[in-house]
């Protein structure tokens, strides 16, 4: 049977348009999710993001949209053929189109997004910015979100300074209040000290501040000091005859035999709760100052909480670096 072309064209239409109308990913189950990742100058975020879809492929999460808060060549087109390596079809993007200088070299994004799967987007302009990208999967979600921040927080900072629009008369704190159950923040030292993605630029020390001084949720924050006592991904040397993606994003990294856990561990604490995940909880206040350095005030009824583990670090090892292999 042929079909006519006038009949055909509303639905090429409608496939042009797809890319920018993908549905909400609702009738997954687990608790729904924004990941928020600078994807940039370190390789723990790829890692992360193993961990997070297979967290999703569990039914533990179900993850709403990717922001990307700092701005490469290759940002949008490797973080969705990454997915999409990991079997993860029509993740939603958005970007911090501002936050173009976080300079240095991006030591693997090239690699992702010529070796992995070819998907729809092919630039980052086939994203949206992260403001519209948050309040649309804040407005439109039925339950509450989590959101999971192992970067930098101009794009939280950017949302929190939003006005009610056409997506919705809230303003971004309001919108926050109303539709994030929690915020999960890899970012600064405790009790004090001062952290790359607090204080890398004057941008992300001013979101630093703002956040901390205005997110309307908890936050639970992990530091620089727990992701340093563990080292996960060299066994990945392993998987596929060392040619399993993430793998080659470690060695093209310069991390060979492993990176240090920060964005892991953060995130897997994020999908599990941090009791369940091995942590123990210190709540207070955390502030950032001019210099991006952080200083923690406990008390027991502050709104943060940092977290310390209760396990010892070669567990969490060896828990994290079962998870990155595939079952
Ligand atoms: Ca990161």
């Amino acid at each position: 049977m042929s079909i006519p072309m006038k009949q055909l064209a509303p639905l090429f239409a409608l496939l042009i348009l797809l890319p920018l109308a993908l549905p909400l990913n609702t009738n997954a189950k687990g608790k729904p999710v924004i990941f928020d990742t600078d994807w940039w100058t370190d390789v723990d975020d790829v890692l992360a993001l193993r961990l997070l879809l297979r967290a999703e492929r569990e039914k533990q999460v179900k993850l709403l949209g990717i922001c990307i808060d700092a701005v490469n060549p290759w940002s949008a087109i490797s973080v969705e053929r990454f997915c999409l390596y990991e079997g993860r079809r029509n993740v939603r993007i958005g970007i911090d189109f501002q936050a173009t200088d976080y300079n240095g070299k991006p030591p693997y994004q090239q690699l992702l997004a010529t070796e992995g799967p070819r998907g729809r987007i092919e630039r980052n302009e086939d994203c949206e910015d992260c403001v519209s990208f948050y309040r649309k999967l804040l407005a439109q979600s039925k339950e509450k979100v989590d959101i999971i921040s192992v970067g930098y927080l101009n794009a939280l900072s950017r949302l929190l300074n939003s006005r009610g629009d056409g997506i919705s008369p809230l303003t971004g704190r309001e919108l926050v209040r109303r539709k994030v159950r929690k915020l999960w923040v890899m970012g600064g030292t405790y009790p004090e000290g001062r952290e790359n993605n607090f204080c890398r630029t004057e941008r992300s020390i001013k979101a630093a501040r703002h956040v901390c001084r205005d997110w309307p949720t908890k936050i639970t924050f992990l530091g620089y000091e727990t992701g340093i006592q563990v080292k996960i991904g060299g066994s990945l040397k392993y998987e596929q005859n060392g040619k399993d993606l993430a793998y080659r994003a470690l060695v093209a990294h310069g991390s060979s035999k492993g990176r240090y856990a920060w964005d892991p561990m953060l995130t897997e604490m994020a999908c599990r709760g941090e009791k369940k995940a091995g942590y123990e909880l210190t709540r207070g206040t955390t502030e950032v100052d001019e210099r991006g350095a952080n200083t923690f005030k406990a008390h027991r009824k502050g709104r943060h909480a940092y977290v310390t583990m209760k396990q010892k670090a070669e567990e969490f090892c060896q828990q994290l670096e079962q998870r990155l292999h595939r079952p």
